[in-house]
């Protein structure tokens, strides 16, 4: 965090946006005065209560959140892909525009890659790229769900858990090379997510093809650096719509018992069947010490992949409730994997993933007001009533004023969306990267 060692998109590769730090304090100036009252209103009313503004401010700024490298180009679905114009078209280009996100946001200071969609062919180059703007390494992710181009085996009925060993060989293999690539770039983390299952009953037999991914997994997090991370990723359905072999948390759970200490479960929003008490699934693994990382999206239906937020924010403060105080009883929770994944299909991915950013800071700060001790007393004389009123007290506070103050004083935007578009940011996109391209994967 802090202040920012030189212009933000100073002209140092040409992939940048042009622009500075000064346009970004520029915009703020005038919204400034109206900040200044919202936020002294607010301070006003929580330090009544006996908050800690300052605590809670700092915690708000320590909390950065990954984008994936796929999400920064529109994405599609398999009836069709509408492109949006000024697409980053390579990796250089992916992490300048998380460094535009995070430049306006000050939340967003890591990146998630996907291999092989974004292999890097200059690790020095990259590092440097991702050094200048802010952003470190986190998570890689491996992909069994394609086909690699001119790979001997495939991937078409399943993976890990394939009942062919050299299906399962290269597949392990691959996972091995996503880690060494990882390491390279000083990630400290992979992120399995399999999309192996069937399609009908009676195509694969349930147990083999647990203990193949279990025998597979374990093969792989013995490739794993000792100061590395496994995340084991669950998904109730689809791509395949009659069985998935890691369908849900308590699959993943087991699996990341069985590899050992450093294999984690990761739990994805979207990843549920409808109505899924998620917050209750992460109170779990938290008690546990086996949540590892954590995917922030929204949906209506399924893994619909929508910007974090617009659907079911309760849930998502409901979350946060768990998550902070599972961080906050175990120091042993500390070091999550924070990441959006989201999907944009008709709205600017780089302003749909400032309004995620800005759901997930409003969510945090939210359960961050929550009086837990309160809590806990009501819970003990089982006054239901009070219970609710504490939780709805915090979550029907607008902290708006909070979390743009935290951006504010790391010296990012008050209103990232306006000021992204005060400065014609996607226009200049488009004028140096042209109306066709499209990300690497999409
Ligand atoms: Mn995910």
């Amino acid at each position: 965090m802090g202040a920012w060692p030189m212009p933000l998109y100073a002209n140092l590769n040409r992939y940048t946006v042009k622009g500075t730090k000064q346009q970004i304090e520029d915009s703020n100036r005038t919204r400034l005065q109206q900040q200044d009252v919202d936020f002294d209103a607010l301070s006003q009313r929580l330090s009544r209560q006996g908050l800690p503004i300052h605590e809670i401010i700092d915690q708000l700024s320590a909390f950065q959140v990954a984008i994936p490298s796929w999400a920064l180009g529109a994405g599609g679905t398999r009836f069709g892909r509408f492109s949006y114009g000024g697409e980053p078209a390579t990796l250089e280009q992916k992490i300048a525009d998380i460094g535009i996100i995070h430049a306006l946001t000050q939340s967003a200071g890591a990146v998630s890659l996907h291999i092989p969609w974004d292999i890097p062919s200059d690790y020095k180059a990259i590092k440097e790229l991702a050094q200048l703007h802010n952003i470190a390494f986190d998570a890689v992710n491996s992909n069994t769900f394609q086909d690699p181009a001119n790979a001997k085996e495939s991937y078409k009925y399943g993976s890990l858990s394939n009942t062919s060993k050299a299906v399962r060989e290269q597949a392990i293999a691959h996972n091995k090379e996503v880690i060494e690539i990882g390491a390279q770039l000083g990630s400290k983390c992979i992120t399995i997510w399999l999309a192996d299952g069937s399609n009908f009953p009676g195509q694969t037999n349930f147990k083999k093809a647990l203990e193949h991914t279990t025998d597979s997994l374990k093969e792989i997090y013995g490739a794993l650096p000792a100061d590395w991370k496994m995340l084991i990723e669950y998904k109730p359905y689809e791509p395949n719509f009659y069985s998935t072999v890691i369908q849900d948390w308590g699959t993943s759970f087991l699996l990341a018992n069985t590899c050992g200490e450093n294999a984690f479960s990761l739990v994805d929003l979207g990843h549920h069947l409808p109505n899924s008490n998620i917050e209750q699934i992460v109170a779990t693994l938290l008690l546990k010490n086996k949540l590892g990382g954590f995917h922030f999206n929204d949906s209506k239906y399924g893994d619909d992949d929508l910007t974090v937020g617009s659907i079911k924010p309760y849930a998502l403060f409901l979350i946060f409730n768990e998550l902070v105080q599972g961080m906050q009883d175990d120091p042993k929770n500390k070091d999550l994997a924070w990441m959006i994944d989201a999907s944009h299909n008709i709205k600017d991915p780089l302003e749909d993933l400032i309004q995620s950013l800005d759901a997930i800071s409003i969510a945090y700060a939210q359960a961050l007001l929550i009086d837990q001790e309160a809590l806990a007393e009501a819970q003990l004389q089982h006054d239901v009533v009070r219970c609710q009123e504490l939780l709805q007290d915090a979550y029907r506070t607008d902290v708006r004023p909070l979390v743009k103050e935290a951006r504010r004083i790391n010296g990012g935007a008050i209103d990232p969306i306006a000021t992204y578009r005060t400065l014609g940011i996607r226009k200049q996109l488009i004028a140096e990267r042209g109306t066709k391209t499209v990300a690497t994967g999409l």
